[in-house]
């Protein structure tokens, strides 16, 4: 009736869990659950759930998380609340995990074992409802994943999922269990090649870490990557170069590609970049199936990131993707100013179903679950929020990205 319609000639399915949406990793911590009720509320209010099947997530098994993660690690996980942290690190199995010293500024926050803390300034901090959120938000990206090998979907969506960054013992930047990871093993059960993208503003290391040996996983990270700062740092985790293609003297050598991008990328620049390489990559690889990490901190605006990106332009890399025709997995990510995420992910899901056009600015009065919570303008024109998109100083010189899209040309 508001002229949203069903996707043609494909089916979608929706997986989530609103559980997720009550943590909180502490009280100005940038990770926000709460970006997931916006997105489902726009969602809603949209009437994209007659568009595609919601499912609700189960959380996943220690089983299953234990395909990629260290027993040891996952039983922790599964245990641990600010409660149970400070005996749980005393437990015998655990000492091997506790870092001896640790490097400014890490030294600030105080690690226990597998990168996580109870101090208040850490990026991976023990929370109440912790082991709830990371078994929901895996299973989540499970079901999606198993949507797609079963063919009952040609598009899964997972947005509480996308964590790239964990890894096989440890969290890392906000991540504790690689859904990502996870969800390709299930997916190299049937698919012979897998193609990992990635538009996070930050490197997905802890995916293509996991998957540095393996020929039939190729990983491609479009991020943030510059010169060390006044503090001795990079912008987060730091890896991610040009020359960073896989292990050497493996089989999985020149199967993992990155695109380091300076700050302040706009969106013609990043249109450029993404589609002539993410197209090369395709034709070259011949995937099977695809994995789209679609972190929304790419956005200008976003309280850490540095790009300039439109919402529209940020969807133009999904329809890209979704053009191929191959059996895609979207997942979530970064994305922390929550307002310009939930914008995004619904822009994308209504792109998923063929529905990018159909949303007016204005939400329809009749749909809105709660009014003061949106102002519509969910699809973006280009021409959302002038005074936070192009505030990031644009590093980006057009000769040095063309450079880029001709070294990685083979
Ligand atoms: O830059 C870092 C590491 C430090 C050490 C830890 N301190 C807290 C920050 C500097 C070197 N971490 C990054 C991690 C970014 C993770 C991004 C995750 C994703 O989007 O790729 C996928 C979901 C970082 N940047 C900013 C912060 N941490 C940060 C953490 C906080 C914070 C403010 C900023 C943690 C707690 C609080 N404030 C209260
Ligand atoms: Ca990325
Ligand atoms: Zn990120």
């Amino acid at each position: 009736s508001n002229g949203i319609t069903r996707p043609k000639g494909h089916k979608v399915s929706f997986h989530y869990n609103s559980q997720v949406e009550d943590m909180h990793f502490g009280k100005t911590h940038p990770m926000k659950p709460w970006r997931l009720t916006l997105t489902k509320h726009l969602v809603l209010a949209y009437g994209l759930q007659h568009t595609m099947e919601t499912h609700l997530a189960l959380p996943a098994t220690s089983a299953q998380v234990q395909a990629f993660h260290d027993p040891d690690y996952v039983q922790f996980l599964s245990e641990v609340s600010p409660q149970t942290f400070k005996a749980l690190c005393t437990q015998p199995r655990y000492q091997k995990f506790i870092p001896a010293k640790h490097d400014p500024p890490y030294d600030a926050v105080e690690l226990g074992p597998f990168n996580l803390s109870t101090s208040p300034g850490a990026d991976c901090p023990v929370f109440d409802g912790m082991s709830t959120y990371l078994f929901l938000y895996t299973g989540a990206t499970l079901a999606a994943t198993n949507q797609l090998l079963t063919s009952q979907s040609d598009i899964a969506i997972s947005w509480s999922g996308g964590l790239h960054h964990a890894h096989k013992a440890e969290a890392s930047g906000f991540c504790y269990i690689n859904d990502i990871v996870l969800s390709i093993l299930d997916l190299l059960h049937l698919f012979p090649r897998v193609l990992y993208i990635d538009i996070d503003v930050h490197h997905g290391d802890g995916v293509e870490e996991a998957f540095q040996r393996q020929p039939r996983v190729m990983t491609l990270s479009y991020h943030r990557y510059g010169p060390y700062d006044e503090t001795g740092h990079r912008f987060f985790p730091g890896t991610g170069s040009l020359d960073d293609n896989g292990l050497k003297g493996t089989v999985g050598e020149h199967f993992a590609l990155n695109v380091p991008i300076p700050s302040g990328i706009d969106d013609r620049q990043y249109k450029y970049l993404f589609e002539s390489i993410t197209s090369r990559a395709i034709d070259a690889y011949k995937p099977k199936a695809i994995v789209l990490q679609c972190g929304a901190d790419s956005l200008g605006g976003d309280r850490l990131g540095q790009f300039n990106i439109n919402i529209k332009q940020h969807g133009e890399c999904v329809s890209f993707v979704k053009k191929q025709g191959l059996p895609l997995l979207i997942l979530g990510g970064g994305g922390y100013t929550a307002r310009n995420v939930a914008r995004a992910w619904c822009h994308e899901t209504a792109l998923a179903t063929d529905n990018g056009s159909n949303l007016p600015d204005k939400i329809p009065i009749d749909l809105i679950p709660r009014p003061q919570a949106f102002t519509g303008r969910a699809h973006g024109d280009g021409q959302l929020f002038p005074k936070f998109q192009r505030d990031h100083k644009n590093d980006c010189v057009d000769s040095e990205l063309e450079m880029m899209v001709k070294r990685l040309e083979w």
